[in-house]
């Protein structure tokens, strides 16, 4: 058996599969949790693009800053919040990352790195140029990373973000997860360039196009980007390629706005797979060692359920803590 592909050992790379195996099923549970009426609001799941969040999450600790979207789950769970704590929150029990006052779309974790996901489009990039700045100022090492939609670099807070963290050089990535759609919208019909990767040239700062359905790849130039910054290098624009397999959000329709064939196609270069056939291929792991991760992960997954499910709602009583601040 082989013990490494590309720049990583086989344990590190079995612990991206595992990382993106986690995701996708979790998402698939939370579809099915969502279609029984168990979630209260929306859910974005991040199914087809696990790769990204993976292989940009396996360089952050704790210390390092994560702000995110509205189709957040994947970032959470690659940061570190646990599946079960996860979905109790989705199910709004108090046992959840964010006590069962998140939801889908405002998870937030801060002792792990997880400052929030955001259903509003966009200011995730600007607190992300905040932390950098603060990291900054504190003289550490640590690096803020904001992920975004292809819907969100229309926005000011993309100008606004990328300027201020390329004129101070702040320890931050901004990576876009260019799915194609904002919603319903293609990004070909909001945006007349989008190779994002080129404006990053515009702000003074290194862009880099990335295939976002390759975790090897993420992982090798989110490494780099992620490193630079530490050293004191300034920020990078990450513009990853990818694709949402899923509706936007679980109950809408999924025809009308793309098409069938688009679909099946993306699915032919599915994250999980390609890196399982590539382990195989290569000799880096067995079907056996695959099927036992699968197995792992359903076990992991049926017991998240089930803790959310067994889990106590919030008290009424104290649905006004964590609302005003006494200023202490
Ligand atoms: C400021 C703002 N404008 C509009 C919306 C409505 N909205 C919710 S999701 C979404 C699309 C976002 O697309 P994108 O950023 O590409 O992320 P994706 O859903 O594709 O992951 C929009 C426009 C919003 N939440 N916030
Ligand atoms: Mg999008």
């Amino acid at each position: 058996m082989a013990e490494s592909i590309n720049h990583l050992s086989k344990e590190q790379v079995l612990s991206l599969y595992l990382t993106m195996l986690t995701i996708r099923r979790t998402e698939e549970q939370l579809a099915r949790s969502y279609a029984a009426g168990k979630i209260p609001g929306a859910c974005h799941t991040y199914v087809g693009e696990e790769a990204i969040a993976t292989g940009v999450c396996a360089h952050l600790s704790k210390e390092d800053a994560v702000f995110s979207t509205h189709r957040g789950h994947g970032h959470a769970l690659a940061k570190g919040v646990p599946v079960e704590e996860l979905i109790a929150d989705l199910y709004g029990k108090v046992t959840g990352c964010s006590q069962g006052r998140g939801g889908s779309m405002h998870l937030f974790s801060p002792e792990i790195g997880l400052m929030g996901t955001s259903g509003i489009v966009g200011p995730c990039i600007l607190q992300a140029a905040g932390a950098g700045y603060s990291f900054q100022l504190l003289g550490n090492e640590n690096v803020s990373v904001a992920f975004f939609g292809d819907g969100g670099v229309s926005n000011g807070a993309f100008h606004e973000g990328l300027n201020l963290a390329a004129i101070w050089d702040l320890p931050t990535i901004f990576v876009l997860e260019d799915n194609q759609f904002a919603t319903e919208v293609a990004f070909t019909y909001s945006a007349k360039n989008t190779d994002v990767a080129k404006r990053a040239e515009g702000y003074g700062i290194q862009g880099i196009t990335v295939d976002g359905n390759n975790v090897l790849e993420v992982h090798r130039i989110a490494g780099e980007a992620i490193q630079r910054a530490r050293d004191g290098g300034g920020p990078t624009l990450l513009d990853c390629k990818t694709y949402r397999t899923r509706p936007h959000a679980e109950g809408m329709r999924d025809g009308g706005y793309r098409t069938v064939e688009d679909i099946e196609a993306w699915k032919a270069r599915d994250p999980i797979e390609q890196l399982g056939e590539r382990l195989v291929a290569d000799n880096v792991a067995t079907d056996d060692e695959l099927d036992d991760a699968e197995s792992k992960i359903t076990v992991l997954v049926e017991n998240g359920v089930a803790f959310a499910e067994e889990s106590p709602w919030p008290d009424p009583s104290t649905v006004m803590d964590h609302i005003f601040s006494d200023g202490s």
